[in-house]
């Protein structure tokens, strides 16, 4: 490991660059002047860059370094274009985390959270970011949840929050709503108690009222990746069916909801979700039917669950007719991968064509009839065994469909069935289906938003009236019991009504943690305001320019932040119906992993890497034993395979490490943290300090008067055009051809200093002075302490933050040569690369010396040769 330097920084010219020392000074210099605060009143043009705020765990990791220097890179170079940024940081705190840390450390999560902030904002504020940290809240603030809750009221008053029962997993030994992900094997993840499926009612947004606008509102949203797109538009799951009405043999209907009409007539059975009205109904005087749906029940709600899990259906004595073919009829299941919350609940099954119902038929012995026909099959011999068929082709065994395309086939069933009626209704309905369910937000836990609402018997429902405001959580709660201390805590339960004034119950369920990131974005645009937002900010400022996160948030968190946005257009609180125009994701910090030899993973820190003979060899660092090397992953505390950010800042300085994490691939790749890139970037950071000091003693000579030079031109050309390739490439986000450009810079002008004379012209000098002082510009944004310590070297009195990005000269920018074509009588004949603007004689020279046009006109001179300057050349033989 390289050992960096310990000579001081505060000698503005030491012989080696000291972070450790340089570092604090300038963010204690941009903390003073306030050098990244916003204002309002400020007419430059508005610019939001916006990372996704973090979790207050306790300690940063390096996804987050590599996350806010992204965002930081952006911030800084905007800033630098004359815009007027918007960077702020706060905290996601309220969630699970800080309650379990109370059961098991007896720490209030309050404080727990609070002290975790504090740990964390420090260590942000040690990467040097460009933040503007007067703007800096948690959500977890009584001042934050307040403004949540008037929101809550205001979607309440707008129609966009209802109360439903539902169906939640039921930990009965922790006495808890647990989360699908919470479930392991049917059972709770803490307790190990087999979990229960309860009826809870609760409370939730109406996303689903949203679900044509969200997802026409994603065509709109060209700045994002169209991957992240097309998670949301699945998972807002827009289909065109049709419910198709069953008549029961024995009396009544049943109705199905269907996507693939066209394979009606391969149909062999009729499958109803546990929770169907029909299997409750049937339940009542069948136990072996009321034993499966508790079997059912048990499995949980959670989609991926019922996606994986073995088929199984319970044979009721219900069957129902054929809606087309005469005398026909189909057996009625209850099924456990039908769902109650889509469509009816209840699916006709196609084998043939639909890998469950698939599975399904073959585990009863149900019939399959294969009724699309793929391409270039024939209608004799195609069957289908083990592998459903999903894809186009031609309606064949379906009577009045048969020849048909599937679209059409769609079509032409739906208008046959729509047209008849059973009992009077329709036997079909066409209907638009969207697998998006309302968002149900409450949770039976204590650190989150409490719902403000409080439940009389007398009036109901009723709303806490705005001026009670903020329902505040309890300070005086205990842990030490399962279940939610709200709802054990005399005086915050039990409340008169606002009412009527008699004894009535205040609502204990607080939100879900991802209403508290679903508007924050816009509430930084006012931090302090009473409301939750001052409109007229949040329209300036919004929609954030640049978002850059995770990719594990693609679907949820910025499908509810879509969501907030038009709930608070509706409400008036904004007016934008987008949060975010600019969506970056990024990929993730990965690191090699260690095992010893028995099996138990060594963190980076306790290993040291030999290479003998081209081979590398782990060893332990404490005891020499051999380690094995294992596979490159995502850094992560259980495989320990984790690089404490402190300890690079530490060791390298933040520049370092930031450089490091912009450098070694794409932003949305991975990146693979190694100890000998880290060094590669410290040793760049020496490298540019040394030069910036070289350059500053060159500069210092005594100029000799000289005129027009072509190495100096070259200096410059290159000078410019860096600055251009830079800027693009910072403001398309490819930072690591970034750093790739100012490598070649630095080599450039390293090269120019040495071919240096003892008294150089003062062209020279003047071309070194712009090359430098544009070096140190361009690696502000992601060095940004270096470059400040550098442009103190170059004699510059004012700060690099503060100072516009460079302009680069066009005429630099354009090649210097041109390639013409040369024709003979109007043919092609070659082509000449010559000077630009090359006087004409020169480029008639060179045409007629091609050796093509030599052997055309052998002896003779040419009749005439005509010289479009800069275009091309045409010689009459
Ligand atoms: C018959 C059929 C035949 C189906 C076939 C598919 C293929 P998408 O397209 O994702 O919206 N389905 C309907 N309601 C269901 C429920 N509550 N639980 C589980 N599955 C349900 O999915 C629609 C298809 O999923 C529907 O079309 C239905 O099966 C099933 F060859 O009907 B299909
Ligand atoms: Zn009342």
């Amino acid at each position: 490991m390289v050992e960096p330097q310990e000579k001081s920084a505060g000698d503005a010219r030491a012989e080696r660059y000291n972070p450790r020392e340089s570092e604090p000074f300038w963010q204690g210099v941009w903390s003073e002047r306030e050098s990244f605060a916003s204002r309002e009143n400020d007419t430059r043009e508005p610019y939001y860059v916006l990372e996704m705020f973090p979790y207050p765990s306790g300690r940063i990791h390096m996804g987050h370094v590599r996350n806010y220097t992204m965002g930081d890179v952006v911030a800084r170079f905007q800033r630098a274009k004359g815009k007027n940024v918007l960077h702020p940081m706060g905290w996601d705190a309220f969630g699970m985390p800080a309650e379990n840390a109370a059961m098991a450390n007896r720490v209030h999560p309050r404080e727990w959270t609070y002290a975790n902030i504090a740990a964390m904002r420090k260590q942000l504020q040690s990467m040097g970011f460009s933040l503007d940290w007067g703007r800096e809240f948690a959500t977890c603030d009584e001042d934050y949840y307040h403004r949540q809750q008037m929101l809550f009221l205001d979607f309440l008053e707008n129609g966009l929050v209802t109360r439903k029962t539902s169906k939640v997993n039921w930990d009965p030994v922790d006495q808890t709503v647990l989360a699908n992900e919470q479930v392991i094997d049917g059972r709770g993840w803490r307790s190990g108690a087999l979990v229960e499926q309860r009826e809870l009612t609760q409370w939730f947004f109406k996303i689903s009222d949203f679900a044509e606008d969200l997802l026409a509102g994603l065509d709109t949203l060209e700045n994002w990746p169209e991957k992240v797109r097309l998670m949301q538009r699945n998972w807002i799951g827009r289909s065109e069916g049709l419910r198709i009405l069953f008549e029961i043999v024995d009396g009544g209907t049943v109705e199905v909801f269907t996507t693939r009409p066209d394979t009606l007539f391969g149909a062999s059975f009729i499958a109803l979700s546990a929770d169907h009205p029909l299997a409750a109904e049937l339940s009542k005087s069948d136990h072996a039917l009321k034993a499966f749906v508790a079997e059912c029940r048990r499995m949980g709600t959670a989609a991926e669950a019922i996606e994986t899990a073995e088929k199984k259906g319970y044979r009721t004595p219900l069957t129902v007719r054929h809606p087309v073919i005469e005398g026909a009829t189909l057996p009625v299941y209850v099924a456990n991968f039908v769902l109650m919350e889509y469509g009816t609940g209840a699916i006709f099954g196609c084998p043939a064509h639909d890998q469950r119902d698939l599975d399904f038929a073959n585990a009863y012995g149900l019939p399959v009839f294969p009724v699309v026909l793929p391409e270039g099959e024939s209608a004799e011999t195609f069957a289908v065994t083990t592998e459903a068929y999903t894809g186009p082709g031609i309606a064949f065994n379906s009577g009045f469909l048969d020849g048909l395309a599937i679209d059409d086939a769609k079509e032409k069933i739906a208008s046959v069935l729509e047209a008849r009626t059973i009992e009077g209704a329709p036997q079909a309905t066409r209907q638009v289906n969207y697998r998006l369910r309302d968002w149900g937000i409450s949770r039976q836990r204590y650190w989150g938003c409490p719902i403000p609402v409080i439940h009389c018997e007398v009036c109901g429902v009723v709303p806490v009236p705005k001026k009670d405001l903020p329902v505040r959580l309890p300070e005086d709660v205990e842990f030490d019991t399962p279940g939610n201390p709200l709802d054990r805590h005399p005086t915050f339960r039990n409340v008169d009504c606002p009412q009527c004034g008699a004894p009535a119950r205040r609502e204990t369920d607080t939100m879900d943690t991802f209403v508290d990131s679903s508007w924050y974005f816009a509430r930084f645009t006012a931090p302090h305001a009473d409301a939750p937002t001052i409109p007229s900010l949040a329209d300036k400022w919004l929609p954030v320019d640049q978002y850059i996160g995770g990719i594990e948030h693609a679907i949820l968190h910025l499908l509810y932040s879509r969501f907030f946005t038009r709930a608070m257009q509706k409400c008036g609180h904004l007016d934008v119906a987008e949060p975010f125009k600019g969506l970056f994701t990024q990929g993730m910090v990965t690191h090699e992993t260690y095992r010893d030899a028995k099996g138990e993973w060594v963190a980076p820190a306790d290993v040291r890497i030999e290479t003998s003979e081209g081979v590398r060899i782990a060893r332990h660092l404490a005891t020499g034993t051999e380690i094995a090397i294992g596979s490159v992953e995502k850094m992560s505390k259980s495989k320990k395979n984790v690089v404490d950010p402190d300890e690079m800042i530490a060791t390298y300085g933040a520049d370092t490490a930031r450089w490091f994490v912009l450098s070694d691939s794409p932003p949305e790749r991975d990146v693979q943290w190694t100890e000998a890139g880290i060094e590669g970037a410290w040793r760049f950071v020496q490298r540019v300090w040394k030069l910036v000091n070289d350059a500053r003693a060159v500069i210092e000579l005594p100029a000799q008067p000289g005129g027009g030079d072509a190495v100096a031109s070259e200096m410059l050309k290159v000078a410019h055009r860096a600055t251009a390739h830079v800027g693009s490439d910072i403001a398309g986000l490819r930072f690591n051809r970034a750093v790739a450009q100012i490598h070649e810079f630095a080599n450039a002008i390293s090269r120019f200093i040495n071919e240096m004379d003892p008294s150089p012209a003062e062209v020279r000098i003047e071309a070194l002075r712009v090359a430098v002082t544009r070096l140190v510009q361009l690696i502000a944004p992601m060095m940004p302490h270096l470059a400040e310590s550098c442009w103190r070297i170059l004699g510059y009195e004012s700060l690099v933050c503060d100072t516009p990005w460079p302009e680069a000269d066009p005429s630099y920018l354009v090649d210097d040569t041109v390639v013409l074509a040369v024709q003979v009588n109007g043919k092609r004949r070659g082509e000449i690369e010559v000077a630009k603007d090359a006087p004409n004689a020169d480029v008639e020279a060179k045409a007629l010396s091609l050796e093509a046009v030599a052997r055309i006109l052998g002896t003779n001179p040419p009749r005439k040769v005509i010289v479009v300057p800069n275009r091309i050349v045409n010689v009459v033989a």
